[in-house]
């Protein structure tokens, strides 16, 4: 069997963190590789005066993990700049929030350059090489210009967004040609993999065919591969000591009202602003019920340098204690926004004690919190999840409660439902959810990913 090498920007096992805003690619990847064993390269979080290039190794849990600082001009132009102001925004379709700079680009093509040029050679003749997400799409063709001919995939954690969209970015063509140095790509849904296949065909000509794109003499594999969770590390981690902990604090603090919940990076993408209004209209519209629940909102800062990312928190501070200003009693709080990160091992007791979870993204690749819920809940007693319409994980999770998460009035509409659904039903829809959830976990993600490397070398 071939080594794995998985290339991120971030690595989890190298730089810890059981708490706080880990990002559902390392939680998922930590889970994938600790099967596979390999290796895993990337940025070590690390900012030094100048690049260096140096590697330091690092072995954890069966995964070796291989990683680099970064100097401070790339983690600007590269990280903070391209990766979090650029391509985060426009393929969560926020052009109104994408910076399109010269100099960002340039830091992006130049830091991709360099890792290249850092992990190339550390790849043997038989070692697939797997690369991750949005910060390095250029490294397959960089590895390429190197020499590499091991097989080489690419995977999207994010949704791609619509031709007319990606235009917007002046060099939109040039950074899309670079993925046709990969053997593989991958995409959460079918959605993600027509809008790449449509841009390749009208913008650069190529054939899609039998999920094989053709162009430029090579052949990519496309395929849908939808990210899962360790499905049965989080349902025993929901039935565990401090789960169980957790589940007893939340059920006598919430006084025998129905909690819901919402976690998230605190992101404009996750629909935060849109959830606490469609949660506000409820409050308005249902005075009798409205004292019965309330509404807990984890959400641990993250990428706060960036300017966008200090608008939406001060928004939701704004809009957090506006609604319990108007809304809250002596003896009732509508609102809980907490700013901090905890162990999953209470987040997991935190969804198990949850009547209601809100996951409600204006676009989001997948979203693992929705799974991770459905993972955690009592069989006898499943909590329900309502789910945004443009998660990825929708198309997996039918029997949420689908919605619209810029109409505060359906967001409302299905909080009543929820509230009011009986057991049975709870059930047999939770049920639906947690077999697609255990039977499409990491695991299967991983195999699903590496079978198709291995079968489609590409020409
Ligand atoms: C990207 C894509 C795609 C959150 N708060 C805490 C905490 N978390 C963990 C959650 C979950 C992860 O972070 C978030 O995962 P998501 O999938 O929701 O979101 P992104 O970080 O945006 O991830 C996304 C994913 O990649 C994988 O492909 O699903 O669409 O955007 O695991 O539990 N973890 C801890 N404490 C917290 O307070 N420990």
């Amino acid at each position: 069997m071939s080594r794995l090498i998985v290339i991120s920007n971030r690595v989890s096992a190298a730089t810890g963190g059981a708490t706080g805003a880990q990002g559902g690619l390392s939680v998922a990847l930590t889970s994938a590789l600790r099967e596979s064993g390999g290796l895993w390269f990337g940025w070590s979080g690390n900012v030094t005066e100048e690049f260096s290039g140096q590697i330091s190794f690092h072995r954890e849990d069966g995964v070796t993990t291989a990683t680099v600082d970064l100097e401070e001009q790339d983690v600007e132009e590269y990280y903070n700049g391209y990766a979090n102001r650029t391509l985060w925004p426009l393929f969560h379709y926020r052009v109104d929030l994408a910076e399109y700079r010269r100099g960002f680009a340039d830091g992006y093509q130049r830091t991709n350059e360099r890792f290249a040029e850092t992990v190339f050679p550390l790849i043997e003749p038989d070692d697939m090489v797997w690369v991750q997400d949005y910060h390095m799409i250029p490294l397959g063709q960089e590895l390429r210009k190197r020499g590499c001919d091991n097989r080489i995939g690419f995977f999207l954690h994010t949704p791609w967004p619509p031709r007319r969209l990606l235009l917007t970015l002046p060099e939109a063509s040039d950074l899309v040609a670079t993925l046709f140095a990969y053997d593989v790509i991958g995409f959460h849904t079918d959605e993600w993999l027509q809008s790449f296949v449509e841009f390749v065909v009208f913008e650069s000509g190529g054939v899609y065919e039998d999920g094989i794109l053709k162009l430029e003499g090579r052949q990519i594999r496309l395929i849908i591969c939808p990210i899962g969770i360790d499905s049965d590390e989080f349902a025993t981690l929901a039935t565990g000591k401090t789960a169980q902990q957790t589940f007893r604090q939340m059920r006598e603090s919430a006084n025998g009202r129905a909690m819901i919940v919402g976690v998230d990076r605190l992101d404009y993408s996750k629909g935060l602003e849109e959830r606490f209004l469609g949660y506000e209209r409820f409050l308005v519209e249902s005075p009798e019920e409205r004292k019965e629940v309330f509404l807990l909102q984890i959400a641990p800062p993250s990428r706060g340098t960036v300017e966008s990312y200090k608008r939406i928190r001060s928004t939701l501070e704004g809009l957090s204690g506006r609604i319990n200003g108007a809304h809250a009693d002596l003896d009732w709080v509508p609102i809980r926004y907490v700013n901090q990160g905890y162990p999953r091992a209470v987040l997991a007791g935190v969804y198990r004690a949850a009547r209601i979870a809100l996951v409600t993204p204006i676009r989001d690749g997948m979203n693992l919190v929705a799974k991770e819920f459905v993972a955690a809940q009592d069989p006898e007693d499943p909590g329900v999840l309502i789910l945004s319409r443009f998660a990825g994980a929708a198309v997996q999770l039918t029997e949420a409660l689908l919605i619209n998460p810029y109409s505060a009035e359906e967001m409302a509409d299905a909080i009543r439902t929820a509230l009011a659904m009986p057991k049975a039903e709870r059930i047999r829809r939770w049920q639906a959810m947690f077999e697609v959830v255990c039977q499409q976990d990491v695991l299967w993600w991983r195999v699903r990913f590496t079978d198709a490397l291995t079968q489609g070398h590409g020409t």
